[in-house]
Protein backbone atom coordinates (compact mmCIF):
# COMPACT_ATOMS: atom_id res chain seq x y z
CA UNK A 1 0.00 0.00 0.00
CA UNK A 2 0.96 3.72 -0.40
CA UNK A 3 -0.07 6.58 1.19
CA UNK A 4 -0.13 10.22 -0.91
CA UNK A 5 -0.34 13.30 0.71
CA UNK A 6 -1.11 16.58 -1.30
CA UNK A 7 -0.08 20.09 0.61
CA UNK A 8 -2.12 23.15 0.55
CA UNK A 9 -2.12 26.39 1.99
CA UNK A 10 -5.63 25.98 3.96
CA UNK A 11 -6.20 21.41 3.84
CA UNK A 12 -3.76 18.50 3.83
CA UNK A 13 -5.49 15.65 1.51
CA UNK A 14 -3.90 12.32 2.65
CA UNK A 15 -5.20 9.15 0.66
CA UNK A 16 -3.90 5.35 1.32
CA UNK A 17 -4.11 3.58 -1.82
CA UNK A 18 -3.05 -0.37 -2.96
CA UNK A 19 -0.49 -0.83 -5.38
CA UNK A 20 -2.86 -0.56 -8.33
CA UNK A 21 -4.50 2.73 -7.53
CA UNK A 22 -7.55 1.49 -5.79
CA UNK A 23 -8.09 4.37 -3.12
CA UNK A 24 -8.83 2.50 0.35
CA UNK A 25 -9.08 5.95 2.26
CA UNK A 26 -8.53 9.36 2.40
CA UNK A 27 -9.59 12.93 4.50
CA UNK A 28 -9.56 16.31 4.32
CA UNK A 29 -6.96 17.70 7.16
CA UNK A 30 -7.23 21.91 8.01
CA UNK A 31 -3.89 23.08 8.88
CA UNK A 32 -5.06 26.26 10.23
CA UNK A 33 -3.22 27.10 13.65
CA UNK A 34 0.04 24.30 12.80
CA UNK A 35 3.09 25.40 12.78
CA UNK A 36 5.97 23.69 10.30
CA UNK A 37 7.53 21.96 13.16
CA UNK A 38 4.00 20.48 14.16
CA UNK A 39 3.02 19.25 11.05
CA UNK A 40 4.96 15.60 10.67
CA UNK A 41 3.76 14.83 14.20
CA UNK A 42 -0.12 16.06 12.98
CA UNK A 43 0.17 14.26 9.53
CA UNK A 44 1.29 11.07 10.79
CA UNK A 45 -0.88 10.98 13.68
CA UNK A 46 -4.05 11.65 11.57
CA UNK A 47 -2.79 8.97 8.75
CA UNK A 48 -2.82 6.54 11.70
CA UNK A 49 -6.35 7.63 13.28
CA UNK A 50 -7.77 7.31 9.59
CA UNK A 51 -6.30 3.81 9.38
CA UNK A 52 -7.75 2.90 12.34
CA UNK A 53 -11.39 4.40 11.36
CA UNK A 54 -11.31 2.46 8.24
CA UNK A 55 -9.42 -0.61 9.37
CA UNK A 56 -6.38 -0.32 6.95
CA UNK A 57 -3.36 -2.00 8.58
CA UNK A 58 -1.06 0.83 9.05
CA UNK A 59 1.81 -1.63 9.16
CA UNK A 60 1.55 -2.48 5.46
CA UNK A 61 1.91 1.10 3.49
CA UNK A 62 5.49 1.33 2.19
CA UNK A 63 5.98 4.60 1.19
CA UNK A 64 4.50 8.21 1.45
CA UNK A 65 4.61 10.88 -1.27
CA UNK A 66 4.14 14.32 -0.47
CA UNK A 67 2.69 16.72 -2.97
CA UNK A 68 3.73 20.29 -2.43
CA UNK A 69 2.90 23.45 -3.77
CA UNK A 70 6.56 24.59 -4.32
CA UNK A 71 10.01 23.74 -6.25
CA UNK A 72 11.43 20.76 -4.02
CA UNK A 73 15.11 18.67 -5.49
CA UNK A 74 15.20 16.26 -8.21
CA UNK A 75 15.93 13.78 -5.37
CA UNK A 76 12.48 14.36 -3.46
CA UNK A 77 14.42 15.30 -0.08
CA UNK A 78 13.74 18.89 0.24
CA UNK A 79 11.63 21.73 -0.60
CA UNK A 80 13.49 24.19 -2.28
CA UNK A 81 11.16 26.92 -2.45
CA UNK A 82 7.77 26.80 -1.20
CA UNK A 83 6.59 30.58 -0.82
CA UNK A 84 2.52 30.09 0.58
CA UNK A 85 3.68 27.05 3.22
CA UNK A 86 5.34 27.29 6.32
CA UNK A 87 7.78 24.72 5.47
CA UNK A 88 10.48 24.72 3.55
CA UNK A 89 14.17 23.16 3.43
CA UNK A 90 16.08 19.77 4.31
CA UNK A 91 14.42 19.08 7.57
CA UNK A 92 10.35 18.33 6.52
CA UNK A 93 11.14 14.96 4.68
CA UNK A 94 13.17 13.36 7.65
CA UNK A 95 11.13 14.44 10.17
CA UNK A 96 8.36 12.81 8.68
CA UNK A 97 9.95 9.78 7.76
CA UNK A 98 10.54 9.57 11.29
CA UNK A 99 7.16 10.72 12.57
CA UNK A 100 5.58 7.57 10.40
CA UNK A 101 8.23 4.91 10.40
CA UNK A 102 8.47 4.57 6.32
CA UNK A 103 10.50 5.89 3.21
CA UNK A 104 8.87 9.74 2.28
CA UNK A 105 9.45 12.13 -1.15
CA UNK A 106 8.37 15.16 -1.99
CA UNK A 107 6.89 16.32 -5.66
CA UNK A 108 5.65 19.51 -6.93
CA UNK A 109 1.84 19.38 -6.60
CA UNK A 110 1.20 20.28 -9.98
CA UNK A 111 3.72 17.52 -11.40
CA UNK A 112 2.05 14.89 -9.29
CA UNK A 113 -1.66 15.73 -10.48
CA UNK A 114 0.12 14.92 -14.01
CA UNK A 115 1.60 11.87 -13.05
CA UNK A 116 -1.69 10.81 -11.66
CA UNK A 117 -3.56 11.68 -14.07
CA UNK A 118 -1.05 9.68 -16.70
CA UNK A 119 -1.04 7.05 -14.70
CA UNK A 120 -5.09 6.83 -13.47
CA UNK A 121 -6.99 9.48 -15.14
CA UNK A 122 -7.63 11.06 -18.48
CA UNK A 123 -4.49 10.72 -19.45
CA UNK A 124 -4.20 6.73 -19.34
CA UNK A 125 -2.67 5.03 -22.24
CA UNK A 126 -1.19 8.05 -23.43
CA UNK A 127 2.28 9.06 -23.81
CA UNK A 128 3.06 12.41 -23.06
CA UNK A 129 0.33 13.89 -20.97
CA UNK A 130 0.18 18.24 -19.77
CA UNK A 131 -1.88 18.83 -17.25
CA UNK A 132 -2.51 22.42 -16.21
CA UNK A 133 -3.99 22.83 -12.97
CA UNK A 134 -6.14 26.40 -13.26
CA UNK A 135 -6.37 27.50 -9.31
CA UNK A 136 -5.42 30.60 -7.83
CA UNK A 137 -2.09 30.38 -10.36
CA UNK A 138 -1.64 27.93 -12.94
CA UNK A 139 0.43 24.87 -12.34
CA UNK A 140 1.43 22.45 -15.05
CA UNK A 141 3.19 19.10 -14.92
CA UNK A 142 4.31 17.37 -17.79
CA UNK A 143 4.66 13.78 -18.12
CA UNK A 144 6.77 12.82 -21.61
CA UNK A 145 7.28 9.43 -22.49
CA UNK A 146 5.99 7.73 -18.97
CA UNK A 147 8.33 10.19 -17.14
CA UNK A 148 7.63 13.22 -15.10
CA UNK A 149 9.36 16.32 -16.75
CA UNK A 150 11.12 18.94 -14.28
CA UNK A 151 13.78 20.30 -16.84
CA UNK A 152 17.80 21.05 -16.27
CA UNK A 153 16.74 23.63 -14.47
CA UNK A 154 13.78 22.08 -11.84
CA UNK A 155 11.39 24.90 -13.66
CA UNK A 156 9.75 22.84 -16.37
CA UNK A 157 5.85 24.19 -16.39
CA UNK A 158 5.94 27.17 -15.05
CA UNK A 159 3.55 28.13 -17.82
CA UNK A 160 1.93 30.31 -15.26
CA UNK A 161 5.23 32.85 -14.69
CA UNK A 162 5.13 33.45 -18.71
CA UNK A 163 5.03 36.99 -19.46
CA UNK A 164 2.25 38.39 -21.11
CA UNK A 165 2.09 41.86 -20.30
CA UNK A 166 4.82 44.50 -20.16
CA UNK A 167 5.57 45.89 -17.20
CA UNK A 168 2.01 44.52 -16.13
CA UNK A 169 0.86 43.31 -12.56
CA UNK A 170 3.20 42.57 -9.81
CA UNK A 171 3.18 38.24 -9.90
CA UNK A 172 4.09 36.46 -6.31
CA UNK A 173 7.25 35.93 -8.21
CA UNK A 174 8.28 38.66 -7.99
CA UNK A 175 8.46 39.69 -11.93
CA UNK A 176 5.75 41.69 -13.54
CA UNK A 177 3.04 40.64 -16.37
CA UNK A 178 3.09 36.94 -16.05
CA UNK A 179 0.01 35.24 -17.29
CA UNK A 180 -1.62 33.69 -13.99
CA UNK A 181 -2.02 37.35 -12.83
CA UNK A 182 -4.55 37.74 -15.55
CA UNK A 183 -5.63 34.02 -16.56
CA UNK A 184 -6.07 32.33 -13.12
CA UNK A 185 -8.31 33.06 -10.43
CA UNK A 186 -6.24 35.57 -8.19
CA UNK A 187 -5.74 37.47 -11.61
CA UNK A 188 -9.88 37.39 -12.59
CA UNK A 189 -10.14 38.64 -9.44
CA UNK A 190 -8.22 41.61 -10.03
CA UNK A 191 -9.89 41.92 -13.18
CA UNK A 192 -13.27 41.59 -11.80
CA UNK A 193 -12.61 43.92 -8.89
CA UNK A 194 -11.31 46.47 -12.06
CA UNK A 195 -14.45 45.81 -14.33
CA UNK A 196 -17.04 45.28 -11.38
CA UNK A 197 -16.18 47.20 -8.35
CA UNK A 198 -13.85 46.79 -5.30
CA UNK A 199 -14.50 43.01 -3.51
CA UNK A 200 -16.13 41.24 -6.80
CA UNK A 201 -13.70 38.15 -7.66
CA UNK A 202 -13.42 35.75 -10.42
CA UNK A 203 -16.84 33.98 -10.09
CA UNK A 204 -18.91 37.46 -10.43
CA UNK A 205 -16.79 38.28 -13.28
CA UNK A 206 -18.01 35.01 -14.83
CA UNK A 207 -21.39 35.44 -13.94
CA UNK A 208 -21.47 39.05 -15.10
CA UNK A 209 -20.22 37.57 -18.34
CA UNK A 210 -23.55 34.88 -18.65
CA UNK A 211 -25.45 38.12 -17.65
CA UNK A 212 -24.60 39.87 -20.63
CA UNK A 213 -22.21 42.22 -19.34
CA UNK A 214 -19.88 42.78 -22.45
CA UNK A 215 -16.64 43.89 -20.45
CA UNK A 216 -16.91 41.26 -18.43
CA UNK A 217 -17.38 38.83 -21.72
CA UNK A 218 -13.93 40.69 -23.44
CA UNK A 219 -11.84 40.44 -20.44
CA UNK A 220 -12.43 36.65 -19.97
CA UNK A 221 -11.93 35.89 -23.76
CA UNK A 222 -9.10 37.67 -23.26
CA UNK A 223 -7.47 35.68 -20.70
CA UNK A 224 -9.06 32.57 -22.35
CA UNK A 225 -7.00 33.42 -25.62
CA UNK A 226 -3.64 33.95 -23.55
CA UNK A 227 -3.93 31.00 -21.70
CA UNK A 228 -4.56 29.77 -25.08
CA UNK A 229 -1.52 30.70 -26.42
CA UNK A 230 0.55 29.49 -23.50
CA UNK A 231 -0.60 25.65 -23.73
CA UNK A 232 -0.01 26.33 -27.68
CA UNK A 233 3.61 27.24 -27.31
CA UNK A 234 3.63 24.05 -25.00
CA UNK A 235 1.77 22.01 -27.87
CA UNK A 236 4.27 23.51 -30.73
CA UNK A 237 7.52 22.54 -28.40
CA UNK A 238 6.62 19.64 -26.65
CA UNK A 239 3.66 17.98 -29.06
CA UNK A 240 1.76 15.95 -26.03
CA UNK A 241 -1.40 13.74 -27.20
CA UNK A 242 -2.98 14.86 -23.90
CA UNK A 243 -3.73 17.92 -22.25
CA UNK A 244 -5.69 18.00 -19.02
CA UNK A 245 -7.62 20.63 -17.26
CA UNK A 246 -7.40 20.07 -13.18
CA UNK A 247 -8.22 22.65 -10.16
CA UNK A 248 -11.35 25.14 -9.55
CA UNK A 249 -11.58 27.06 -12.31
CA UNK A 250 -11.55 24.43 -14.52
CA UNK A 251 -15.08 23.91 -13.20
CA UNK A 252 -16.34 27.03 -15.37
CA UNK A 253 -17.09 25.43 -18.66
CA UNK A 254 -17.43 27.96 -20.81
CA UNK A 255 -13.52 29.43 -19.89
CA UNK A 256 -12.15 25.84 -20.58
CA UNK A 257 -13.80 25.36 -24.29
CA UNK A 258 -12.92 28.34 -25.12
CA UNK A 259 -8.96 27.70 -24.39
CA UNK A 260 -9.57 24.30 -25.56
CA UNK A 261 -10.54 25.82 -29.04
CA UNK A 262 -8.02 28.40 -29.19
CA UNK A 263 -5.37 25.57 -28.45
CA UNK A 264 -7.01 23.36 -31.52
CA UNK A 265 -7.22 26.12 -34.08
CA UNK A 266 -4.01 27.74 -33.86
CA UNK A 267 -1.69 24.98 -32.57
CA UNK A 268 0.70 24.03 -35.30
CA UNK A 269 -1.08 20.83 -37.33
CA UNK A 270 1.32 17.90 -37.26
CA UNK A 271 -1.58 15.60 -39.02
CA UNK A 272 -3.01 15.06 -35.40
CA UNK A 273 -4.48 16.79 -32.54
CA UNK A 274 -3.87 16.60 -29.03
CA UNK A 275 -7.11 15.39 -26.79
CA UNK A 276 -8.08 18.46 -24.56
CA UNK A 277 -10.30 17.83 -22.08
CA UNK A 278 -10.88 18.01 -18.02
CA UNK A 279 -8.71 16.27 -15.77
CA UNK A 280 -10.74 12.92 -14.83
CA UNK A 281 -9.49 12.51 -10.82
CA UNK A 282 -10.76 15.97 -9.88
CA UNK A 283 -9.08 17.20 -7.00
CA UNK A 284 -7.52 13.90 -6.28
CA UNK A 285 -5.12 14.29 -8.97
CA UNK A 286 -2.09 15.12 -7.23
CA UNK A 287 -2.97 12.86 -4.20
CA UNK A 288 -2.73 9.56 -6.88
CA UNK A 289 0.41 11.19 -8.13
CA UNK A 290 2.30 11.65 -4.60
CA UNK A 291 1.53 8.13 -4.00
CA UNK A 292 2.90 6.71 -6.77
CA UNK A 293 5.79 8.99 -7.28
CA UNK A 294 9.10 6.45 -6.91
CA UNK A 295 10.89 7.44 -3.00
CA UNK A 296 14.14 6.91 -2.50
CA UNK A 297 14.22 3.86 0.09
CA UNK A 298 14.55 5.36 3.94
CA UNK A 299 18.28 4.06 5.13
CA UNK A 300 18.17 3.12 8.89
CA UNK A 301 21.62 4.44 9.80
CA UNK A 302 24.08 1.93 11.75
CA UNK A 303 26.65 3.00 13.88
CA UNK A 304 29.78 -0.07 13.95
CA UNK A 305 32.57 1.07 16.56
CA UNK A 306 35.77 0.80 16.02
CA UNK A 307 37.08 -1.22 18.79
CA UNK A 308 40.77 -0.30 18.09
CA UNK A 309 39.68 2.97 19.44
CA UNK A 310 38.58 1.48 22.91
CA UNK A 311 40.60 0.93 26.33
CA UNK A 312 43.06 -1.64 25.30
CA UNK A 313 43.70 -2.90 28.76
CA UNK A 314 39.90 -3.20 29.08
CA UNK A 315 38.13 -4.52 25.57
CA UNK A 316 35.45 -6.54 27.67
CA UNK A 317 33.95 -3.82 29.31
CA UNK A 318 33.81 -1.35 26.20
CA UNK A 319 32.11 -4.28 24.55
CA UNK A 320 29.58 -3.85 26.92
CA UNK A 321 29.13 -0.36 26.98
CA UNK A 322 28.81 -0.62 23.03
CA UNK A 323 26.56 -2.55 23.69
CA UNK A 324 24.33 -1.02 25.99
CA UNK A 325 24.74 2.72 23.96
CA UNK A 326 23.06 1.02 21.04
CA UNK A 327 26.15 0.40 18.57
CA UNK A 328 25.12 -2.46 16.00
CA UNK A 329 28.15 -3.53 14.80
CA UNK A 330 31.78 -3.75 15.93
CA UNK A 331 34.43 -2.81 13.52
CA UNK A 332 37.56 -4.68 13.64
CA UNK A 333 40.40 -3.22 12.26
CA UNK A 334 43.36 -6.23 10.55
CA UNK A 335 46.39 -4.05 9.26
CA UNK A 336 49.73 -5.48 8.31
CA UNK A 337 52.42 -2.90 8.25
CA UNK A 338 52.69 -3.20 4.49
CA UNK A 339 49.45 -2.50 2.82
CA UNK A 340 48.96 0.42 5.65
CA UNK A 341 51.99 1.72 7.84
CA UNK A 342 50.52 0.51 10.61
CA UNK A 343 49.92 -3.12 12.69
CA UNK A 344 47.00 -3.16 14.26
CA UNK A 345 44.85 -6.22 16.00
CA UNK A 346 45.14 -9.94 15.08
CA UNK A 347 42.45 -11.90 13.75
CA UNK A 348 42.85 -14.73 16.48
CA UNK A 349 41.74 -12.15 18.42
CA UNK A 350 38.09 -12.12 17.16
CA UNK A 351 37.07 -15.71 18.56
CA UNK A 352 38.54 -14.16 21.88
CA UNK A 353 36.17 -10.94 22.03
CA UNK A 354 32.87 -12.34 20.72
CA UNK A 355 32.52 -14.39 24.43
CA UNK A 356 32.37 -10.80 25.77
CA UNK A 357 29.75 -9.76 23.41
CA UNK A 358 26.72 -10.74 20.88
CA UNK A 359 27.02 -7.55 18.52
CA UNK A 360 28.34 -9.07 14.94
CA UNK A 361 31.84 -7.93 13.92
CA UNK A 362 32.21 -5.95 10.84
CA UNK A 363 35.98 -6.68 10.08
CA UNK A 364 38.30 -4.13 7.86
CA UNK A 365 41.25 -5.69 6.74
CA UNK A 366 44.22 -3.68 5.97
CA UNK A 367 46.44 -6.19 4.43
CA UNK A 368 48.70 -7.47 1.54
CA UNK A 369 47.35 -10.83 0.78
CA UNK A 370 43.88 -10.43 2.46
CA UNK A 371 42.74 -14.29 1.33
CA UNK A 372 45.45 -15.13 3.73
CA UNK A 373 43.75 -13.72 6.61
CA UNK A 374 40.26 -14.47 5.13
CA UNK A 375 41.44 -18.37 5.46
CA UNK A 376 42.06 -18.03 9.47
CA UNK A 377 38.51 -16.05 10.11
CA UNK A 378 35.33 -17.92 11.96
CA UNK A 379 32.77 -15.91 10.77
CA UNK A 380 29.08 -15.65 11.37
CA UNK A 381 25.72 -14.68 9.46
CA UNK A 382 25.72 -11.28 11.04
CA UNK A 383 29.54 -10.66 10.31
CA UNK A 384 30.56 -8.63 7.48
CA UNK A 385 34.01 -8.29 5.81
CA UNK A 386 35.71 -5.84 3.38
CA UNK A 387 38.89 -6.37 1.71
CA UNK A 388 40.55 -3.25 -0.06
CA UNK A 389 40.54 -3.12 -3.71
CA UNK A 390 43.96 -1.81 -3.60
CA UNK A 391 44.92 -4.79 -1.89
CA UNK A 392 44.79 -7.99 -4.04
CA UNK A 393 44.90 -9.18 -7.63
CA UNK A 394 42.29 -11.51 -6.55
CA UNK A 395 39.82 -9.76 -5.46
CA UNK A 396 36.48 -11.76 -7.07
CA UNK A 397 38.82 -15.29 -4.99
CA UNK A 398 38.59 -12.80 -1.66
CA UNK A 399 34.96 -12.21 -2.16
CA UNK A 400 34.26 -15.86 -2.85
CA UNK A 401 35.96 -16.75 -0.10
CA UNK A 402 34.33 -14.82 2.22
CA UNK A 403 30.70 -15.65 1.29
CA UNK A 404 31.47 -19.00 1.55
CA UNK A 405 32.19 -18.88 4.93
CA UNK A 406 28.62 -17.09 5.61
CA UNK A 407 29.16 -13.47 6.28
CA UNK A 408 28.68 -10.40 4.31
CA UNK A 409 31.22 -9.32 1.76
CA UNK A 410 32.41 -6.04 0.87
CA UNK A 411 35.02 -4.11 -0.95
CA UNK A 412 36.73 -0.56 0.57
CA UNK A 413 38.30 1.17 -1.67
CA UNK A 414 40.77 4.15 -0.52
CA UNK A 415 40.01 7.97 -1.54
CA UNK A 416 41.28 7.94 -4.56
CA UNK A 417 39.99 5.02 -5.67
CA UNK A 418 37.12 5.54 -8.05
CA UNK A 419 33.94 3.68 -7.55
CA UNK A 420 33.54 2.62 -11.31
CA UNK A 421 36.81 0.31 -10.73
CA UNK A 422 33.89 -1.95 -8.81
CA UNK A 423 31.88 -2.64 -12.18
CA UNK A 424 33.15 -6.37 -11.92
CA UNK A 425 32.60 -7.17 -8.80
CA UNK A 426 29.73 -5.22 -7.38
CA UNK A 427 26.58 -7.23 -8.18
CA UNK A 428 28.74 -9.81 -5.55
CA UNK A 429 28.87 -7.55 -3.28
CA UNK A 430 26.30 -6.85 0.21
CA UNK A 431 28.83 -3.22 0.82
CA UNK A 432 31.23 -0.51 -0.64
CA UNK A 433 33.16 0.63 2.74
CA UNK A 434 33.99 4.14 1.26
CA UNK A 435 36.92 5.15 3.08
CA UNK A 436 36.98 8.72 3.78
CA UNK A 437 40.90 8.97 5.64
CA UNK A 438 43.98 7.23 3.96
CA UNK A 439 43.53 3.88 6.42
CA UNK A 440 45.72 3.07 8.69
CA UNK A 441 45.30 5.52 11.72
CA UNK A 442 42.46 6.39 13.57
CA UNK A 443 41.99 10.49 14.74
CA UNK A 444 42.90 11.55 10.99
CA UNK A 445 41.11 14.33 8.99
CA UNK A 446 38.91 13.79 6.45
CA UNK A 447 39.74 13.79 3.18
CA UNK A 448 38.25 16.22 0.54
CA UNK A 449 35.39 15.93 -1.29
CA UNK A 450 34.76 12.99 0.95
CA UNK A 451 31.05 14.03 0.52
CA UNK A 452 30.82 13.79 -2.66
CA UNK A 453 32.65 10.90 -3.12
CA UNK A 454 29.65 9.19 -0.75
CA UNK A 455 26.88 10.53 -2.97
CA UNK A 456 28.21 9.46 -6.57
CA UNK A 457 28.86 5.96 -4.65
CA UNK A 458 25.52 5.74 -4.00
CA UNK A 459 24.28 7.34 -7.04
CA UNK A 460 26.59 4.69 -8.98
CA UNK A 461 24.61 1.78 -7.16
CA UNK A 462 21.33 2.67 -7.71
CA UNK A 463 21.81 3.44 -10.85
CA UNK A 464 22.50 -0.36 -11.61
CA UNK A 465 19.49 -1.55 -9.46
CA UNK A 466 21.52 -2.00 -6.64
CA UNK A 467 20.15 -0.20 -4.01
CA UNK A 468 20.32 -2.82 -1.35
CA UNK A 469 24.22 -2.48 -1.25
CA UNK A 470 25.27 -0.81 1.66
CA UNK A 471 27.56 1.99 2.06
CA UNK A 472 29.99 1.93 4.92
CA UNK A 473 31.57 5.37 6.14
CA UNK A 474 35.17 4.82 7.36
CA UNK A 475 37.43 8.09 8.99
CA UNK A 476 36.62 10.92 10.84
CA UNK A 477 32.82 10.03 11.59
CA UNK A 478 32.39 12.69 13.94
CA UNK A 479 29.07 14.41 14.97
CA UNK A 480 29.26 17.30 12.28
CA UNK A 481 30.64 14.77 9.63
CA UNK A 482 28.17 11.73 10.33
CA UNK A 483 24.59 13.90 9.51
CA UNK A 484 26.67 14.98 6.43
CA UNK A 485 27.49 11.61 5.24
CA UNK A 486 23.85 10.31 5.81
CA UNK A 487 22.30 12.44 3.71
CA UNK A 488 24.81 11.69 0.91
CA UNK A 489 23.75 8.40 1.00
CA UNK A 490 25.53 6.49 3.39
CA UNK A 491 23.94 4.19 6.18
CA UNK A 492 27.03 2.06 7.93
CA UNK A 493 29.64 4.67 10.06
CA UNK A 494 32.40 3.54 11.75
CA UNK A 495 33.05 5.50 14.70
CA UNK A 496 36.39 6.07 16.78
CA UNK A 497 38.02 8.44 18.06
CA UNK A 498 35.86 11.29 16.57
CA UNK A 499 32.34 10.35 18.01
CA UNK A 500 31.98 7.03 19.49
CA UNK A 501 35.79 7.24 21.82
CA UNK A 502 36.01 11.05 21.85
CA UNK A 503 37.81 12.00 24.88
CA UNK A 504 35.37 14.25 26.22
CA UNK A 505 32.53 12.12 26.74
CA UNK A 506 31.85 8.48 27.99
CA UNK A 507 30.63 6.15 25.02
CA UNK A 508 26.95 6.17 26.45
CA UNK A 509 27.05 10.40 25.95
CA UNK A 510 28.59 10.02 22.84
CA UNK A 511 26.68 8.36 21.01
CA UNK A 512 23.48 9.81 22.75
CA UNK A 513 24.58 13.02 21.09
CA UNK A 514 25.67 11.06 17.81
CA UNK A 515 22.25 9.95 17.63
CA UNK A 516 20.92 13.46 18.57
CA UNK A 517 23.13 15.22 15.77
CA UNK A 518 21.54 12.63 13.74
CA UNK A 519 18.10 13.35 14.35
CA UNK A 520 18.47 17.28 13.96
CA UNK A 521 20.22 17.06 11.07
C1 LIG B 1 42.01 3.17 10.24
C2 LIG B 1 40.80 2.34 10.46
C3 LIG B 1 39.59 3.05 10.97
C4 LIG B 1 39.77 3.83 12.27
C5 LIG B 1 38.63 4.82 12.39
C6 LIG B 1 38.83 5.70 13.53
O1 LIG B 1 42.08 3.71 8.99
O2 LIG B 1 40.41 1.65 9.31
O3 LIG B 1 38.54 2.13 11.14
O4 LIG B 1 39.77 3.00 13.35
O5 LIG B 1 38.55 5.57 11.25
O6 LIG B 1 37.87 6.67 13.56
P1 LIG B 1 38.23 8.20 13.79
O7 LIG B 1 36.95 8.76 14.31
O8 LIG B 1 39.34 8.25 14.79
O9 LIG B 1 38.61 8.70 12.45
MG1 LIG C 1 38.51 0.57 9.58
Amino acid sequence: MRLGIDIGGTKIGVGIFEEGGTLLADARLLVRGKTASELPRFISASVRQLCMHREVDYSQITSCGVGVPGTVSDDGRRILKAPTLPISGDGFVPELERELGIPVGVVQDSRAAAWGEYLFGGGKGKSSVVCATLGPGIGTGIVIDGRIFGGALGGAGELGHLPVVENGRLCGCGKRGCLEKYAAGLGLDITAAELLGEGKTAPDLFEAARNGNEAAAKAIAEAAQALGRGLVSIVNLLSPDCILFSGGLSAQNEYVEAVTNYILSHCYDAGKKPEIKKAALGELSPLFGAAFTEVKKMRKPKLSASIMCGDALNYGETLKELEAAGIELVHYDIMDNHFVPNLMLPAELIPKLRKGTKLPFDIHIMAENPESIIEKLELSSGDCVAVHYESTAHLERAISLIKAKGAKAAVAINPATPVELLSEIVSKLDMVLVMTVNPGFAGQKLVEGSFDKIKRVREYLDARGLSQVEIEVDGNCSFENLPKMYEAGAEIFVTGTSSTFHKDGSIKENTERLFKSLLNR
